[in-house]
């Protein structure tokens, strides 16, 4: 059985290919530094748009066609899916993939019945997973579509539902270590209020660090080694979600004990809604060592929602690739597109021709990235701007040595500030020639 009869694997054909189901930039073997492309980038495709998403909007009814696909909530539909899913990712040369519990498996009437629906899921996951060689980037529990979340699922008012996220987060948390998971996401959906006016903010904000808490300890009992990421993202559904940006999460984790213990998963469109920029996101978690992994999107600055459109500017994603070089590359984390086809894009090859255009900009994004980094101009010019700090004051103001009056002396000493231009433009056109 296949689901897509008529595409082949999609293939790199060079700059000039005019074939829509190819990849232009995109050559996986292709070394860009010390790495292959397909190492650097790291894609993943998420079950939850990719198999489960209808392309409804709040207007109207799904679009999407899936033939595939019974819509029923039977547990054979959710196995069935899995295969059509891997057909994906190997027609489309994707290396990873990401999921909710939900997503994968149908819930069940209690809590006993919905993790044996899971497992059922999983065995099939586990079988393509072996056959194909893909890995699981995250997992993560759905803690935002049910209606006992309504108001919250570990920050609810309502004990049960902080009870029922738990029993979600070790169910995923468990499938997500027995397929190898790189990693764990949590975000927070309904952490957050429609109103203070009902809310205990400070109740709730212990009480999800509470829950993170007990994931941590499950992790170490069940001897799950993938790396845990909060997801910032500052409203929608809820007014205002805790976990706001990569400020207010590290913030928080500091605040509650548990930096040691999580990076940040961000997602472009997230620091679009929060008024920062994607480099401002992920500058703030390199700063803190704490950039894990990234959802790969783009918003659509004139309407300010989470519209999660694939991310086909490739300035966009050299800089975000810039930012990924900076610190290193991943390690855990990589690209996964948490992103979605347009309502009109309704067609199963628009998931191909979706993909393909994140993939061949990203993969753009990374080339201008590595040139940019191999002139070096940038980064000399940030070095240099800053290097009145690097000589023997510099040193004694960082590590402490200095007191107010030491600094009124030296002030006194030096005289007025030689100002330097920041030259914005001239690097801005710099930047340009990359392109
Ligand atoms: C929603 C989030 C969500 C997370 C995973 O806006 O991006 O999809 O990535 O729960
Ligand atoms: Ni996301
Ligand atoms: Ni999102």
């Amino acid at each position: 059985m296949t689901a897509f009869p008529d595409i082949e694997k999609i293939r790199y054909e060079g700059p000039d290919s005019s074939n829509p189901l190819a990849f232009r930039r995109y050559d996986p073997d292709r070394l860009i530094g010390d790495r292959s492309m397909r190492d650097h980038l790291r894609f993943a495709s998420c079950y939850w748009h990719t198999m489960r998403n209808e392309l409804a909007d709040p207007f109207g009814v799904g679009t999407a066609r899936t033939p595939w696909d019974d819509r029923s909530n039977s547990i054979e539909n959710a196995v069935d899916r899995v295969d059509v899913f891997f057909e994906f990712l190997n027609k489309i040369d994707i290396d990873f993939f990401c999921f909710h519990d939900r997503d994968i498996a149908p819930e069940g009437g209690s809590v006993e019945e919905s993790e044996r629906l899971l497992e059922q899921v999983v065995d099939r996951i586990e079988l393509r997973m072996k056959e194909t060689n893909k890995q699981l980037l995250w997992g993560t529990a759905c803690l935002f579509i049910h209606p006992r979340y309504a108001s919250g699922a570990a920050t609810s008012p309502r004990i049960e539902a902080f009870c029922h996220a738990a029993a979600q987060v070790k169910a995923a948390m468990e499938a997500t270590h027995r397929l190898g998971g790189s990693g764990y996401v949590f975000w927070g959906g309904r952490e957050g209020y429609g109103s203070l006016i009902n809310t205990d903010m400070k109740r709730e904000r212990e009480q999800l660090a509470r829950l993170l808490h007990a994931a941590v300890d499950h992790k170490h009992r069940i001897g799950f080694e993938g790396q845990f990421y909060i997801e910032p993202k500052p409203k929608e559904p809820t007014t205002h979600q805790y976990d706001s940006d990569a400020a207010a999460c590290l913030d928080f984790l500091r605040e509650f004990d548990l930096l040691d213990h999580f990076k940040l998963n961000i997602e472009t469109n997230h620091a679009w809604l929060a008024g920062h920029s994607m480099e401002h996101e992920l500058e703030a978690a390199i700063a803190a060592d704490a950039l894990g992994s990234i959802d790969a999107n783009m918003g659509e600055h004139t309407n300010g929602w989470d519209t999660d459109h694939f991310p086909t500017d490739p300035l966009l994603c050299a800089r975000i690739m810039r930012c990924v070089l900076k610190m290193g590359g991943f390690t855990t984390g990589g690209l996964n597109f948490d992103a979605k086809r347009r309502r009109e894009s309704f067609e199963p090859v628009d998931l191909f021709h979706s993909h393909i255009a994140g993939m061949d900009a990203m993969a753009h994004g990374l080339e201008i990235a590595h040139r940019i980094a191999e002139d070096g101009t940038l980064d000399d010019f940030v070095r240099t701007r800053y290097e009145s700090w690097d000589g023997d004051l510099g040193r004694r103001i960082m590590t402490g040595d200095t007191t107010l009056s030491d600094l009124r002396d030296e002030a006194s000493r030096m005289g007025e500030v030689p100002l330097e231009s920041g030259r914005q433009e001239m690097l801005e056109h710099h930047f340009n020639r990359f392109i």
